[in-house]
């Protein structure tokens, strides 16, 4: 029985064709910029954001990372949101390898109100950190896949701007974002000064994000990757999917965030309550309270089902649609948590 699972988009296996394009790919070595293959796609990416240059880099850890180290100096603050991947899930790598301090802003939707921001910013005091960048999220991993909203960006970079700070996009899913607004990347990410985006997410390639920017930060970034640990030599055979990613796995992101909607709106139908309401994207999140299940419990249940879900603890699971999980899958998982409840009630 093949698996279902509904833990993270990055559980993707490459497909057939994906894997045909890694085996044929030219390669070279990347540390003479001689890798045909990681050229053709760091140029690709850059003029599908709208930028002069781009970097491939292992991971989106990796990419956000190299951003914060080069767009900042050690004792300088970065302004992100509290609930941000960069600040969470990052191990607190701005600190310990770029030695600069996050200033977080919690909010309820993942969005950084831009007096907020304001106020975060201290007066120009000899004695004061100074604020060295400010990082968004979007779509937002842990508001559910929340898409930033275009106007807030705007009057986020044009702030920013005013004050000559820097604003990185992690862009881990900006694709995302992208389709479910039917509205070209390139123009989401305009105004940044950088971005990094995932191709091992939703775009199905196993390995891979990509950072992009102006020359003069892609030349900063490739001295931050390769210290970072980064350096890659004939990576064109990975460097493939990412272009085969790109060309094939974008416009089909619409069909993940349909799943996502079923599941949600189904799950809803069960008595679980859903965040966002509606869904956004490709991510949603479920809370078991007022059904009075044990998140752990189902999931323990559906993987005897072969059905894989990420409960975050006992009450509340995220799920996460993605190009291995069709609409079949959505009416198998619907119908055992159906089965389940029934059994458990
Ligand atoms: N997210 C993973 C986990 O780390 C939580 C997931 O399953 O969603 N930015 C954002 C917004 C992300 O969601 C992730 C990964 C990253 C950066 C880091 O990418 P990787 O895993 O390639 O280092």
């Amino acid at each position: 029985m093949s698996e279902i699972d509904l833990r993270s988009d990055t559980v993707t296996k490459p497909t057939d064709e994906m894997r045909d394009e890694m085996a044929t790919a030219p390669v070279g070595d990347d540390v003479y910029a001689e890798d045909p293959t990681i050229n053709r796609l760091q140029e690709m990416a850059a003029e599908v954001l709208g930028f002069e240059a781009g970097l491939f880099v292992p991971s989106g850890t990796m990419g956000n990372q190299v951003a914060i180290w080069s767009h900042t100096e050690a004792g300088e603050e970065v302004i992100l949101e509290g609930d941000s991947h960069i600040y969470i899930y990052e191990l607190a790598t701005m600190s310990a390898f770029s030695g600069v301090m996050p200033r977080t802003i919690k909010t309820d939707n993942g969005v950084l109100p831009v007096e907020e921001v304001k106020n975060a910013i201290h007066p120009d005091k000899y004695y004061l950190p100074r604020t060295g960048l400010i990082a968004l999220e979007n779509t937002h991993n842990n508001q559910g896949g929340r898409v930033y909203p275009p106007e807030e960006i705007r009057e986020l970079l044009e702030f920013a701007d005013s004050v000559g700070v820097p604003v990185h996009l992690d862009g881990a899913r900006v694709f995302n974002a992208a389709v479910a607004l039917d509205q070209p990347v390139e123009e989401l990410v305009d105004g940044f000064d950088s971005v990094m985006f995932c191709l091992s997410k939703g775009l199905g390639a196993p390995v891979g994000s990509v950072l992009v920017g102006s020359e003069s930060f892609i030349e900063k970034a490739l001295v931050g990757r390769k210290r970072f640990g980064g350096g890659m030599r004939q990576a064109g055979i990975i460097a493939a999917a990412g272009v085969y990613a790109l060309e094939n796995n974008v416009d089909r992101l619409a069909e993940d965030h349909a799943n996502a909607r079923r599941l949600a709106g189904a799950l809803q139908g069960m008595g679980f309550s859903i965040t966002p309401e509606p869904t956004e994207t490709n991510i949603f999140f479920a809370n078991t309270e007022e059904i009075g299940v044990n998140a752990n419990d189902l999931a323990v249940e559906l993987e005897r089902s072969g059905i894989v879900i990420g409960p975050r603890d006992g009450e509340n699971i995220r799920f996460v649609t993605h190009l291995d999980v069709d609409g079949s899958d959505i009416d198998k998982t619907v119908e055992a948590i159906e089965d389940y409840l029934a059994s458990s009630s």
